[in-house]
């Protein structure tokens, strides 16, 4: 017998209120059902009698009562900055007095406060807070989770960076993505310098690609960042080594990033509050997300709202993010973020839980999770009894509901 080849471990997990969100549209929920899963996998979704006949009575099923709870799929955050080190709540007390974001950035806080922070912390520390971070997300029903470098800014800094986002996928359950966004602010070594950074940023990119510790390239193109032709030479770099990429895109300013990123077959376009309706219809045409993150919208009280309209009516996919970072969303609560999509963007609470489930899994380019369906992943979550309907999750603001966890069929929080 070769004892390395592990058993197969099959569990039905009954008494659900399942919210698929396999069709185009409505909640669709399955009452009283029950879901069979192989190992990491879901292999059927129906009664739990037509379920046990399925795999035969003799074949050993662990049974786990979901208690009459609704259950979604697994809660996908695709934007966050999770690595850092410092906080600014200095810089929060500022802006409320009336200082701007981009002020504070052109004078050297903003970013680059972080940045120094991030650099004088060991790679121990930054470990620690970011885990601790994820697993706060993970305790709120975060099952995959992308995260981007950007505090960085040099060769060893950002590597320092991406080997925690990396090292947090191998010691936390959840699966993670792991984004460079070197092209984040301009370093104070390279002031006066920006297309030396741009050139030393894609000079970067071979050997952090060779080390597996990148899934996709990021830029922030925005007047107080990289500009369009700037950012096209990364994306040159990232296309040549056959890296996804994704853009900060009109956050702050149209600067037309978006229709550089779609040129690029971007996964997503993140931010998009200033987006022009040529923007919409590029992402339209070149299937791009559209990455909203109401949370910085929020934090930064921006008052102009992306174009969910006219996203909606050309058919471009909504995700939402966290956008979790410490200058613009330091929150961690992924159903708070729902629920502002909600209220500032007008999103329904349907696309709200899409924004963070299907579309947030398109929007990193996973094809194996996002939705309950046979063949997905057993990544899904069953919310307490105080969630009756899962519009409950957006309506109920700031209570950040802690439902029962599993990843891969395996509960990661009870
Ligand atoms: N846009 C954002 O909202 C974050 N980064 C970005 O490119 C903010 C980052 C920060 O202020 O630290
Ligand atoms: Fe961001």
């Amino acid at each position: 017998m070769n004892s390395a080849i592990a058993m197969k471990r099959y569990v039905i997990f009954t008494n659900a209120n399942l919210v698929c969100l396999t069709g185009d549209s409505g909640w669709a929920i399955q009452n009283g059902a029950a879901m069979l899963t192989l190992d990491e996998k879901i292999i059927a979704i129906g009664d739990e009698t037509e379920l046990i006949n399925l795999i035969g009575k003799d074949v050993a099923c662990e049974k786990i009562d979901l208690g009459g709870a609704i259950v979604t799929p697994g809660l996908i955050d695709a934007h966050t900055h999770l690595v850092y080190g410092g906080n600014r709540a200095d810089e929060f007390e500022l802006r409320l007095q009336g200082a701007s974001y981009e002020e504070l950035a052109k004078r050297g806080a903003g970013i680059m406060s972080t940045v120094r922070a991030t650099r004088a912390a060991s790679e121990e520390a930054l470990f620690e807070s970011a885990s601790f971070r994820a697993r706060e997300l993970m305790s709120s029903g975060v099952t995959t989770i992308e995260i981007k470098s950007g505090y960085g800014l040099s060769a060893i800094d950002e590597q320092r960076c991406l080997r925690v986002a990396r090292r947090i996928g191998q010691v936390l359950p959840m699966s993670v993505k792991t984004t460079y966004l070197a092209a984040h602010a301009l370093p104070l070594e390279f002031a006066g310098r920006q297309d030396d950074y741009v050139n030393a940023v894609c000079d970067w990119l071979p050997a952090l690609h060779a080390d597996k510790l990148i899934d996709a390239v990021d830029a922030f193109c925005e007047n107080i960042a990289f500009t369009v032709p700037q950012v096209r030479r990364l994306f040159d770099k990232a296309k040549s080594l056959g890296i996804p990429i994704k853009l900060h895109a009109e956050q702050l300013s149209d600067l037309g990033g978006t229709l550089l990123a779609t040129e690029f077959n971007a996964l997503s376009c993140d931010h998009l509050e200033h987006l022009s309706a040529e923007g919409v219809q590029a992402m339209a045409a070149s299937g791009t997300v559209a990455m909203l993150l109401p949370g910085a919208f929020y934090f930064l009280r921006e008052t102009k709202l992306p174009p969910v309209k006219e996203l909606r009516s050309a058919g471009v996919p909504i995700a939402i993010a966290t956008d979790h970072n410490p200058g613009s969303s330091p929150t961690l609560s992924p159903t708070l973020v729902m629920s502002m999509a909600c209220t500032f963007f007008r999103l329904t609470p349907e696309e709200a839980l899409r924004g963070m489930t299907v579309n947030a899994a398109k929007a990193l380019g996973l094809i194996d999770r996002g939705q309950l369906a046979p063949g997905l992943r057993a990544d899904f979550v069953a919310w307490p009894s105080t969630i009756e309907q899962p519009n409950q999750l957006m309506y109920s603001f700031g209570q950040a509901p802690k439902g029962r966890v599993f990843i891969g069929a395996k509960e990661v929080v009870s």
